[in-house]
């Protein structure tokens, strides 16, 4: 039989470790909806505090703290500025348009941080025949961009160019605690002067569901209603809110050994044929690496198929590595917990043998 894949796909396949798993056994549980969920109230109470921020609301997933965000900072037929390759585009299924009736208005950028002039050439005039401008997004790290982090630098002009014209900006900061970390810095440094943060507990920090949504006392009463509306009110969710504080608590004190797996394997990739990546780039737990050259991506590939991203993650997978298709030239691989010295050890020989 062969030993069972090193599953390097993304940091939401962690599993619960023993800890975990006893602390939501144990949890003391409310009905939630009702406010009545002690541990739920920690949770909410550790998670604002960690990011700075005056209250936090727990939801199911990322996509929903980041469409919650969308929907109550804006209106019907406003226009949402992001970044390209963000998140809320790609990946949340046309979620602003279908719930809040929002446009994105996407930027292109290097990194995943479009240049505060152009965002704010992007800035609708107020005319009576142009769409109104509700939101700007940014996200921290960006996950498609291959995990670049932004400091306080890079934020800094983009909040000025929101605040001159009286715009919210929101943070879909899923893996917050990874761009603190890359950048020596806290979540809280980097969550500062947003109207509202998202961060994932279910990625690298280790949790099996969920995410918080962090903001002032004002927007978070607002987003607790929007959440109830989407459907994401939960009843005795403490059960999840246990794992939730394990997840914070320990999990940021880890990801720097993600980080630094990251990095061993984007060097070696790097130095590998067929690979094409820049491994300056890699900032925290993501690679995203082209293969559209690459040998094995070739040799095996369909004429007709235009796809050797396809092609050569199918023959990472018959050697026991899984990743993730990005695009058709281009995969990912995420680092995690899940990931040790042995398994990175066990990746790396399978891509230079590949
Ligand atoms: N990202 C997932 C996939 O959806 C791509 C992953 O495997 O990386 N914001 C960012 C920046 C994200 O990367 C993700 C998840 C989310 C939001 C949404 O989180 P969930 O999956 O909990 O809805």
């Amino acid at each position: 039989m062969r030993a069972a894949a090193v599953d390097l796909r993304s940091d939401t396949v962690t599993q619960p470790d023993a800890a975990m798993r006893r602390a939501m056994a144990g949890a003391e549980v409310g009905d939630d909806v009702y406010g009545e969920d002690p541990t739920m109230h920690r949770l909410e109470e550790e998670g604002a505090a960690a990011l700075g921020h005056e209250a936090a609301l727990f939801v199911p997933s990322g996509t929903m703290g980041n469409q919650i965000a969308l929907h109550l900072h804006t209106s019907p037929g406003c226009e949402v500025i992001c970044d390209a390759r963000s998140h809320v585009v790609h990946y949340e299924l046309g979620a602003m348009a279908v719930l809040s009736g929002l446009l994105p208005r996407v930027l292109p950028s290097d990194d995943g941080l479009p240049a505060p002039a152009a965002i704010e050439a992007r800035i609708a005039p107020e005319v009576s025949y142009r769409a109104r401008t509700g939101l700007i997004v940014v996200e921290n790290s960006h996950n498609m961009a291959g995990g670049r982090v932004f400091g306080r630098d890079r934020l800094d002009p983009i909040l000025a160019v929101a605040r001159r014209h009286g715009l919210p900006v929101h943070l879909d900061g899923a893996r917050i605690f990874n761009a603190a970390v890359a950048l020596g810095t806290t979540a809280a440094e980097l969550a500062s002067g947003f109207d509202s943060v998202m961060f994932c507990l279910s990625k690298g920090l280790g949790a099996p569901v969920g995410s918080l949504l962090c903001g002032d006392a004002a927007v978070i009463r607002e987003a607790r209603r929007v959440r109830k509306m989407f459907g994401g009110g939960m009843r005795q969710a403490g059960i999840l809110a246990a794992a939730g504080l394990l997840a914070l608590q320990e999990g940021p004190g880890r990801l720097i050994d993600d980080h630094e797996r990251a990095r061993v394997l984007a060097d070696t990739l790097a130095e590998l044929p067929g690979f094409e990546l820049d491994p300056a780039t890699v900032e925290s737990n993501i690679v995203i690496c082209g293969v559209g050259e690459h040998p094995a991506a070739h040799a095996l590939r369909d004429p007709e198929a235009a796809d050797p991203a396809a092609t050569f993650l199918a023959a990472l997978s018959e050697a026991g590595v899984l990743a993730s298709h990005v695009g058709p030239e281009h995969i990912r691989f995420v680092t995690h917990r899940d990931v040790d010295d042995v398994a990175l050890d066990a990746v790396l020989e399978v891509v230079e043998r590949l």
